[in-house]
């Protein structure tokens, strides 16, 4: 409770301090495809760090994401140009006008950088995953903040991404099995009474609906056997699209 409160006792602080154009902080995060339910995902947000500011510094950032939908937290992890990066990382439930979101909080100095002057990579790799988590679209928030206390110089930048989890029930008979690979392939080759689907059909994330989607369900729901020699199945013909 004591780190919360001095940490909100440092944004407020640095909230005041005027914006430096020094300070390069670019933030972006993905998913790179639909999440099936049940499974483990990794949400990964790059940063890009450069200034010409020196001394101590500080960066918070903050994974907000709804709670109470089944999302569990499994690890962390940051990496500066591919070297694991020690942090203080902390999370905590809040209130966001009135919904519950959980907040993953990375905290650290980077005064221990090699070189400030030229850009920098971090990367946050968060492994989410999914046990509960009903057929529905999340948005996740990632709020970065970078500050120098002795230069009074700070920025701040943020990005929401929109996260579509499906429990792959395409035929909405309440079980996910190969019955909706099988109903899926049928809604793509127009089959009469497939004409809808009623779970996220584009379930590789390619951003259509394909036969490549039938097959990945299958790979997900189906037998042992079946996920076994499906997955020998490397490339997926161009006519099947
Ligand atoms: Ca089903
Ligand atoms: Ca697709």
């Amino acid at each position: 409770m004591r780190s919360i409160f001095f940490t909100l006792i440092i944004i407020f602080t640095l909230l005041l301090m005027p914006v430096n154009a020094g300070i390069v902080m670019n933030i972006s995060a993905d998913i790179p495809r639909v999440i099936m339910s049940g499974t483990q995902t990794q949400l990964l947000v790059n940063l890009t760090l450069g200034t010409n500011e020196t001394g101590d510094n500080l960066l918070i950032t903050d994974i907000v994401y709804d709670a109470n939908v089944g999302w569990n937290t499994s690890s962390y992890l940051i990496l500066t140009n591919c070297t694991i990066t020690p942090v203080n990382i902390s999370d905590n439930d809040l209130n966001v006008s009135g919904i519950l979101k959980h907040r993953i909080t990375y905290i650290t100095s980077l005064s221990a950088l090699p070189s400030l002057t030229g850009l920098e990579s971090l990367v946050l790799k968060v492994n989410l995953t999914t046990p509960n988590v009903r057929n529905s679209t999340y948005t996740i928030d990632v709020i970065s903040m970078w500050s120098f206390p002795a230069s009074k110089a700070l920025v701040i930048n943020c990005t929401s991404l929109n996260v579509t989890v499906s429990n792959g029930d395409i035929n909405r008979d309440g079980k996910v099995s190969l019955k909706d690979a099988i109903y899926l392939a049928k809604h793509v080759m127009g089959l009469s009474g497939y004409e809808k689907i009623y779970a996220h059909g584009d379930t590789n994330y390619d951003g259509k609906i394909s036969l490549k989607d039938a097959i990945y369900l299958a790979k997900h729901d189906g037998s042992e056997w079946l996920r076994k020699n499906l997955w020998m199945i490397k490339e997926v013909p161009s006519i099947w699209e």
